[in-house]
């Protein structure tokens, strides 16, 4: 398949003014009539009125009122070209589409016997022959008319302005969407749905309807989404002046779903996991992640869709700051500046894990991609959570005002318009005065920074040196990498663990600051600091000021001291982190030498210490508790040996269970929730402890605590205390009876929620990721009745967790995970060519696995290579991983 460049861009040859659309919805054949008003655009290259469009049956095609004959355009794969085209058009077409026999969930699909649409990125083009693609915005009508009975609810874009039978047991809907918008933010929903509705007033005093729609018996678990809503709008308001453009914002709920939803103008379309909550039914992290989706969605209202992308290698300018903004809604609305903190290390962890092995994989592409072959593969970790970080280092550099200032002049700038990364950064820096010319490689060079720091201490003259050195390794496409402009927060700590009022030659104006954000854009740079009294601890790159790793040789002597005192919570957890993955990367190379395993105090002591302390919040103390998962500790190593990982981490959870019983008991019992559910910060801190807690003494095979966990399951007011417990009674190293025990809980918990779908994958992803479940296991669970492929989330719940959240069993010996990924990415690729090719990436990495591995995987991957009508988006993949 042809790759696409950014280089190539060209304006389009003729811009749209409105768009009127007659839908007769059906759900084996709907016929769309679009009526598009077009003006040549004088300034482009192209010549050509050029549309696309796939999966269409074209009935009629209309110029100014004539029918073009075929000879009159060509169609070359997704690409219609009309030669000579007059300087003003009016295009009618009339196309026929099968909304049940589109599987991709892209486009207009069928859902449960309702109607829905997803156009990001280029699904319109499966709804009518158009200039798809986003620069193109316009103004849309929109007719709906289905049958009344089967299709009762009729939504579209912006506000309804007519309604009304049609005499034959069908009735109309007609919308229009006062906003010119791209066709990628185009949404009809059609059939039988219910909602909860809010009239809601705007600090302006304009009254808003607010609506949640769902399918009928989901009324009792919209009330978190609607207050999510309500949340994100007065936020949008108070933290950047922004209001809600329109009367009426709409958000509907659907089980077939790709992504996690979709920002339409006003008709945002969400995946069931982001709306549906009640407290039965969904775990703490399940509220965070609806509050966090909801506010990423509303925020696009501005920042996507009014302002919105030239071309999709920007995709990053609406994302990355989306991502920014809905990371920012959730840490202001904790409040606490350890709740902010807790935030940031959770956002943190995920870059971490996720983006910097993209980035080190053959995937990784810049911020601003260069190129690509399906755009789809692209909604990535990258453009998201490292665009996210980049939005992020404006704000550190700028400042609170400043950073606002920046995104004022943004919006006065551009809004209505179709811009580029580039103007946003224009915004920050003509705003600001500052120069960021080189801010610019963080959206043109891929790759994660890596910075080094050296320090030297002069007891006579009591000056301390920071020399901070940066490199990028080579990736794909990229051998040669220039500086970056990393702003580095920090400051020193004395020998009680208090930050040192800091005098730094190059920051004079700032003496006497506890906190500096230093300024790395060179290849090396040397910060002296003057007037310190005795040899510092650094606390480097606070509050994770830079997506980048940081290599600087800590003494555990001194991460001891920053895990006990930093003022900057984040690097007390990166200081209790670091302490971890020492030990585990020693135990992991000691269990694959043979050799005893055993855990030093100092660590054991050091845990201790944060575990009993009671003026640490729950929340944090479960943060520093948790060990790096095993997908980090593999980043530690040239090879990876996912079992000897898997051994390593497990003896230091045994261990520490050991030595920390009592402790973990009395957090245990410390931080029970008794009485009503509620989803406050307070609680949910809580419920993380007490369920670690659990989690660890499970680990520790005793007749006591498997009876916890057993009576947490069973008396359980909650499924985020159902689900911990069902997971420690699956995970319990303990004996046959209480192996059978363990599997009765999880019959009881799929028959009691069978019908609730968002818990049988919660159900299914549990038994994926347990210790205990082998390639024979996730093919016996795949026989389940409930198991399909063709619903992505349930597809997810079991293979992704599987093949992304096992990875001791995953990469078993003998290739049988890698075979069973190839059959499944085929399996997909015919079902559902973008979920097919996001579980193609599981084994991106495979060149960092011993050879016998190896092979398996590359066999697998040439598997899935020669397969027959292999979508671009599989093949993209595949073809990157092999190169
Ligand atoms: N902007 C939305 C992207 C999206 C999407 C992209 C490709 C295929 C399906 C999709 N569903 C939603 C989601 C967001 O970032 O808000
Ligand atoms: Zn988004």
């Amino acid at each position: 398949p042809p790759t696409i460049f950014r280089k190539d861009y060209v304006a389009p040859g003729f811009w749209v003014d409105t768009v009127e659309m007659g839908f007769d919805l059906d759900l084996h054949e709907t016929h769309v009539a679009t009526r598009i008003t077009m003006r040549r655009n004088h300034d482009s290259a192209e010549k050509d009125l050029v549309l696309f469009g796939a999966s269409l049956k074209l009935l009629q095609l209309r110029m100014n009122g004539v029918n073009l004959k075929k000879n009159a355009y060509t169609i070359d794969g997704e690409v219609m070209r009309i030669a000579n085209a007059p300087d003003e058009v009016t295009l009618e077409i009339e196309t026929l589409i099968k909304p049940l026999k589109n599987t991709s969930l892209s486009g207009l699909y069928a859902s449960n016997g309702n109607f829905i649409t997803q156009c990001e990125a280029e699904g319109f083009r499966k709804i009518t022959w158009f200039p798809d693609r986003p620069d193109v915005m316009a103004k849309y009508t929109v007719m709906l008319r289905a049958n009344k009975k089967k299709f009762p609810i009729l939504l579209g874009n912006g506000n309804l302005i007519e309604e009304g039978d049609l005499g034959d047991g069908r009735h109309f809907a007609k919308w229009e969407d006062p906003f010119k918008k791209p066709s990628y933010l185009f949404a009809l929903v059609a059939g039988k749905l219910v909602c909860q509705e809010e009239n809601y007033t705007l600090k302006s005093g304009r009254s808003v309807l607010l609506q949640v729609w769902v399918e009928d018996g989901n009324l009792d678990k919209t009330q978190h989404a609607m207050d999510s809503l309500k949340n994100s709008i007065r936020w949008d308001e108070e933290r950047f002046g922004l209001e809600l453009d329109l009367d009426r914002f709409m958000i509907v709920a659907t089980s077939d779903f790709n992504m996690g939803a979709m920002e339409n103008k006003g008709l945002n379309i969400f995946n069931t996991k982001y709306v549906l909550a009640n407290s039965r039914i969904a775990t703490d992290v399940d509220y965070a992640g609806i509050e966090s989706v909801v506010g990423h969605e509303y925020f696009h209202n501005w920042t996507g869709n009014r302002v919105t992308c030239r071309d999709w290698f920007q995709l990053s300018l609406k994302e990355g700051l989306t991502v920014f903004r809905d990371q920012e809604f959730s840490a202001d609305l904790v409040g606490t500046t350890t709740g902010r903190a807790v935030k940031r290390i959770e956002d943190v962890r995920v870059l971490r894990q996720v983006q910097f092995s993209e980035d080190a994989g053959p995937m990784a592409h810049p911020v601003r991609p260069d190129s690509f072959v399906e755009i789809n593969n692209f909604y990535t970790v990258t453009i998201y959570e490292k665009g996210s970080e980049v939005v992020r280092m404006y704000y550190t550099l700028l400042g609170h005002e400043g950073f606002r200032k920046g995104m004022d002049l943004y919006f006065a700038r551009h809004d209505g318009q179709a811009v580029e990364c580039d103007d946003f950064r224009a915004a920050m820096a003509d705003s600001s005065g500052r120069d960021l010319t080189q801010f610019e490689r963080w959206y043109s060079q891929s790759g994660t920074p890596r910075v080094k720091a050296e320090t030297t201490y002069d007891a006579e003259t009591q000056t301390y040196q920071l020399t901070l050195s940066q490199s990028c390794p080579a990736t794909p496409g990229q051998d040669e990498k220039l500086p970056f402009h990393i702003p580095v927060a920090m400051g020193l700590l004395d020998a009680e663990g208090k930050d040192i009022a800091l005098h730094c030659d190059a920051y004079s104006a700032l003496a006497g600051a506890t906190n500096l954000i230093l300024e790395l854009t060179e290849a090396s740079q040397t910060f002296t600091f003057t007037g310190v009294a005795a040899k510092p601890v650094p606390s480097l790159l606070r509050n994770f000021s830079a997506p980048v790793l940081l290599d600087i040789e800590y003494s555990d002597e001194e991460l001891g001291l920053l895990l006990a005192n930093d003022s900057d919570p984040f690097n007390r957890w990166e200081a209790g982190q670091r302490l971890a993955t020492r030990r585990l990367v020693k135990l992991t190379k000691a269990v694959q030498a043979g050799e005893t395993l055993e855990l030093d105090s100092m660590f054991i002591e050091a845990l201790r210490a944060t575990l009993v302390n009671e003026s640490l919040d729950p929340s944090f103390r479960e943060l520093v508790l948790t060990l790096p998962s095993e997908a980090m500790i593999a980043e530690e190593f040239d090879v990876v040996d996912p079992q000897a990982i898997h051994t390593a981490r497990q003896f230091v959870r045994t261990a520490l269970t050991q030595h920390l019983r009592a402790e973990f008991l009395s957090a245990y019992e410390a931080n029970l929730t008794p009485g009503q559910y509620t989803p406050d910060a307070i609680s949910m801190a809580k419920r993380a402890l007490k369920n670690l807690a659990l989690s660890y003494l499970s680990a520790w095979s005793d007749e006591s605590t498997f009876e916890l966990a057993q009576t947490q399951f069973d008396e359980a007011e909650n499924m985020t205390d159902r689900l911990a417990a069902l997971s420690a009674l699956t995970n319990f190293h303990g004996t046959e009876t209480q192996a059978n025990a363990a599997a009765q809980s999880l019959k009881k918990f799929y028959k009691d929620f069978k019908k609730e779908a968002l818990v049988i994958d919660k159900w299914f992803m549990l038994q994926a990721v347990a210790d205990t479940t082998d390639v024979a296991k996730v093919r016996e669970l795949m026989e389940h009745k409930a198991f399909t492929l063709g619903n992505p989330n349930r597809a997810r719940s079991l293979t992704f967790s599987f093949c992304n959240g096992n990875p001791s069993r995953f990469h078993a010996a003998d290739g049988s995970g890698y075979a069973l990924w190839a059959e499944l990415v085929i399996e997909l690729n015919k079902i559902n060519p973008q979920v097919a090719a996001r579980l193609a990436r599981s084994l991106d990495r495979w060149k960092k696995y011993p050879l016998h591995l190896q092979e398996h995987m590359k066999l697998a991957l040439e598997k899935v290579a020669a397969t027959k009508k292999l979508s671009k988006d599989v093949a993209e993949v595949i073809g990157k991983a092999l190169a």
